[in-house]
C-alpha cells in the first residue's frame, strides 16, 4: 500500500510475528514504508539468536525498528515511539481515561496472552517437558479463550466501543488484537464466542493499513 522506502526507518521482523505485525500495522497506518529486514525466526535455530543481531536487540526477539541512529525493540514502545516522532493518525486517545482504556486491552493482549504463547515458551515445552504438538495447539487456545472472554467482555459492554476497539478509529488496541486473533486462526480457536472480537476484526481488515500489514502479504511469507 505504500511507495518508496523511507531511509529513515528499518524493521527487523518476521512475516508470522504478531508482535512485528501490530508495529507494521503502525507504520502502515502512519504511512511510513519502513524497511523491511528479514528474521526468520526458525531456520538454522532461529535467527534471532544470530550474534549480530543479538547486538541489535539482546532479547533475541523481533521487532525491532531503527530510526535515527537508535535501536527500539518492544512492540509496544516502538509505537509509542512512533506515535511520538509522526503524530498523525494518532493512536493513543487525548484524554486520559481513554489513553488508559485503550492501553488495558492492548496489555491484556500484549502483557498477559501473547508471552504466554511466544515460539520460546512452546519450544521451552516441547524440550523441557515433552510436551506434544496437540498439547501444545491446546495451552495457546487455553490462554487465548482467557484472555478473549475477558475482552469481549469489556468490549461488548462499554459506550467506548465503536466499530474499532475505543470509538471509530483505529488505536493501540485494535494493532495488538488484530494480530492475536490472526493467532488464534492459526491454532483453528472458535472465535465465534467472541462476536464483538470478530466483528473489530472484520471492520479492521477492511482498512488498507491493517490488510497489507497480515503475515500473508510480506515478502517473507512461506
Ligand atoms: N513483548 C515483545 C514480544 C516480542 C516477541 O515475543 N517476539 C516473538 C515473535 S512474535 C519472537 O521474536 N520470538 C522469537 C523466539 O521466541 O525465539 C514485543 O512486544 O515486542
Amino acid at each position: 500500500m505504500t511507495s518508496a522506502i523511507d531511509p529513515e526507518f528499518a524493521l527487523y521482523g518476521y512475516f508470522r510475528s504478531s508482535a512485528a505485525f501490530r508495529v507494521r500495522i503502525a507504520l502502515n497506518l502512519k504511512r511510513i514504508p519502513a524497511e523491511p529486514r528479514f528474521v526468520h525466526l526458525l531456520r538454522g535455530g532461529g535467527e534471532q539468536h544470530a550474534a549480530a543481531y543479538k547486538t541489535v536487540n539482546p532479547q533475541e526477539l523481533v521487532p525491532t525498528l531503527l530510526h535515527d541512529g537508535h535501536a527500539i525493540a518492544q512492540s509496544l514502545a516502538i509505537i509509542e515511539y512512533l506515535d511520538e516522532v509522526r503524530p498523525e493518525p494518532p493512536l493513543l486517545p487525548d484524554e486520559p481515561f481513554g489513553r488508559a482504556r485503550v492501553r488495558q486491552i492492548a496489555y491484556a493482549i500484549a502483557c498477559d496472552i501473547h508471552p504466554l504463547n511466544n515460539l520460546r515458551v512452546l519450544l521451552y515445552l516441547r524440550d523441557r517437558f515433552g510436551i506434544d504438538d496437540p498439547a501444545r495447539a491446546d495451552w495457546q487456545r487455553h490462554w487465548m479463550t482467557n484472555g478473549f472472554a475477558a475482552l469481549e467482555t469489556l468490549l461488548a459492554n462499554s459506550q467506548q466501543t465503536g466499530t474499532y476497539c475505543h470509538g471509530d478509529a483505529p488505536t493501540l488496541a485494535d494493532v495488538c488484537l488484530i494480530p492475536q486473533l490472526a493467532n488464534a486462526r492459526r491454532v483453528e480457536l472458535d472465535l465465534s464466542p467472541w462476536p464483538t472480537l470478530a466483528r473489530i476484526e472484520a471492520h479492521a481488515l477492511s482498512h488498507p493499513a491493517f490488510e497489507a500489514a497480515l503475515p500473508k502479504n510480506q515478502p517473507d511469507a512461506e
